[in-house]
């Protein structure tokens, strides 16, 4: 069975891979699953046919069968349960690799997140630079503790499982800013998963969604 996600018609990060249809593909590519994509607008998610599949108007969603997911942590959990290659079949590692997901998505996104939404919507705000130095500061102690378990480990906790997956996911979304740079291990670690032929495969794939859109234009 063939699994079908949905990603943005046109995603407005221009292709550089920050959309979370990324992880699905990622996480899709690493266990060599193909899939079927299909893309939708902004006005597409919002339509009951879509809310039916995503309660809150979003990409990305996998349906399989009789499966239809949302949320880009439990899609690759699922994927991750399905085929072998991103748990470890140790319960107990397993287990903790399952843990570094969540703490990626509940402890470490969620200050990132603040951050962006700093950016967008708030700049004009006088206490905009307060506050961002605020969020900046509950980012840096996060990554100051992640730098200093991971240390010069290649990954997380052994083998590359779904926790590094999710957890490159989210520290990709400060690529570029000095939070991330402060860390050179972190940074070794974002380069090494990005290097991984999966990592690549489902980039260029997304890649392709927005130069194919914006060539025909
Ligand atoms: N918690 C959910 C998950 O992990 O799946 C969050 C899903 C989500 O935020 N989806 C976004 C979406 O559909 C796309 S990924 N937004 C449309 C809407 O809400 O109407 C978030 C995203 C969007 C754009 C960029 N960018 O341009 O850089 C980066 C990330």
């Amino acid at each position: 069975m063939i699994p079908t996600i949905t990603a943005f018609a046109d995603s407005p990060d221009q292709g550089a891979g920050q959309a979370r249809d990324m992880r699905v593909r990622w996480a899709l590519e690493e266990v060599g699953q193909p899939y079927d994509v299909r893309l939708v607008s902004f006005a597409e998610m919002k339509q009951p046919e879509h809310l039916a599949l995503h309660p809150f108007g979003q990409i990305p969603t996998y349906e399989a069968g009789d499966v239809g997911l949302f949320e880009s942590g439990s899609i690759v959990l699922h994927i991750a349960q399905q085929h072998p290659g991103l748990l470890p079949e140790d319960k107990a590692a397993r287990a903790r690799a399952i843990t570094w997901m969540f703490a990626a998505l509940s402890t470490i996104e969620p200050p990132i997140l603040d951050r962006e939404a700093a950016e967008y919507l708030e700049g004009d705000m006088p206490w905009y630079a307060e506050h961002l130095a605020v969020v900046e500061e509950r980012i840096r102690s996060r990554l100051e503790a992640l730098a200093s378990r991971l240390g010069d480990s290649e990954w997380l906790d052994g083998a590359f499982s779904a926790g590094d997956l999710v957890l490159v996911g989210v520290l990709r979304r400060l690529k570029g800013s000095e939070l991330l740079a402060a860390h050179p291990n972190l940074l070794a670690y974002v380069a090494r998963a990005e290097a991984r032929p999966a990592f690549r495969r489902a980039f260029s794939a997304q890649l392709a969604v927005f130069t194919d859109a914006h060539a025909s234009a």
